[in-house]
């Protein structure tokens, strides 16, 4: 007799279609003996202002550079920059074998407070609303240049994810070319919407909308969900809930609320297992040379490595580097698991 598929007990694969690729789910495995243990990591203690930060207020970073007294955000250009600004730009070799292609850029760090010892989910809604502006203003500043096509934002947090220092903050790359992966992302939403003319991910937040099993949080504005083909434990995507193709496109309204929905999000996060909790979060947007990019809708990705306590992370090595991902709490349970916890932060209950 053919057993009756049950995706929380069948080993599975799922597939992503913004990038084509698949996750292989392994439900049953959730049921391992030594699941259970949930290690706590005792608070770090960090004070207001480090003298040594390099990223504080009033300090000396790497070089002669000086930080100024900043109260709210503060954006520098990267001392030690991934992509230089000014350089050759050509297609330098194109063989099977050896293709090159000179890549120039602009590189910086986003300060999000000067407050050392916080983290978003801790700053008020008006400070994360300051963050946001300056994502916003950072695109429409640095996508208006012709040596600009793709700006990419995004943050390291925790030591886990190779952030250099917990002082707040993230980072910007914008590069002439459109890098990889929103490449990757942009050919599957054009080719979706050349057959349907409405963006993938506004139909796909629809469904999700109507089936409500992979949503964490909302509000007016914004949704934030644990994908159908997530591929991280506690993976989440963040999406508005109206067609917008960038940032600098968000209304005052949507801003306000993305500050909101962030620090929804984050905090439960942070409580899932009483950490300041790790992770690379990022923005995935349309190009912003003047193609046509109305098939692109504005999302944010959040990949925590976070597996089972604040100290044990998921490994993506093995079958995951030579085969595909793998996960074994379905993304279902991930998102009761995170729609079951308080937006209150644990460290601000009494
Ligand atoms: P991460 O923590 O995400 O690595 O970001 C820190 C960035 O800060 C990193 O890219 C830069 C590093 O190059 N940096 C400076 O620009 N100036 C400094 O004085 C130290 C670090
Ligand atoms: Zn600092």
């Amino acid at each position: 007799m053919a057993l009756e598929f049950d995706p929380t007990e069948h080993s599975h694969r799922r597939y992503n279609p913004l990038t084509g690729e698949w996750v292989l789910v392994s439900p049953h495995r959730t049921k391992r003996p030594w699941l259970g243990q949930v290690e706590k990591r005792a608070p770090v203690e960090r004070p207001a202002y480090d003298p040594t930060c390099y990223l504080c207020p009033g300090n000396r970073r790497a070089g002669e550079a000086v930080n100024p007294a900043y109260t709210g955000t503060f954006v520098f250009d990267n001392d030690f920059a991934a992509l230089l600004r000014d350089g050759p730009s050509d297609e330098i070799a194109d063989s099977p074998f050896f293709r090159l292609q000179a890549e120039t850029g602009i590189c910086r760090v986003i300060c999000f407070s000067p407050r050392h010892d916080l983290s978003l989910p801790q700053m008020p809604v008006d400070a994360i609303r300051a963050v946001v502006q300056v994502w916003c203003d950072q695109v429409a500043e640095l996508g208006a240049r012709a040596d600009v096509a793709y700006v990419q934002i995004f943050e390291n947090k925790g030591e886990v994810m190779g952030a250099s220092n917990p002082h707040p903050h993230g980072q910007l790359w914008a590069s002439r070319r459109v890098p990889m992966l929103p490449e990757v992302e942009d050919r599957r939403q054009a080719t979706y919407y050349e057959a349907h003319g409405v963006p993938l991910l506004v139909d796909y937040l629809a469904v999700e909308l109507d089936a409500r099993t992979r949503v964490v949080t909302e509000n007016a504005h914004w949704v934030a969900l644990v994908p159908f083909w997530a591929v991280w434990p506690y993976e989440t995507m963040l999406l508005p809930r109206r067609a917008v193709t960038n940032l600098p496109n968000l209304t005052d309204d949507e801003r306000l609320a993305l500050a909101d929905i962030l620090k929804r999000l984050l905090t439960r996060y942070d409580n899932l297992f009483e950490t300041s909790f790790p992770y690379s979060m990022g923005w995935h947007a349309a190009p912003t040379d003047d193609g046509d990019y109305r098939h692109w809708q504005l999302h944010a990705h959040f990949y925590p490595p976070l597996l089972r306590s604040a100290t044990v992370k998921k490994f993506m090595v093995g079958y995951e580097m030579l085969a595909n991902p793998q996960r074994d709490i379905t993304p279902e349970q991930a998102a009761a698991r995170l729609r079951e916890l308080s937006e209150v932060h644990y460290l601000d209950r009494g």
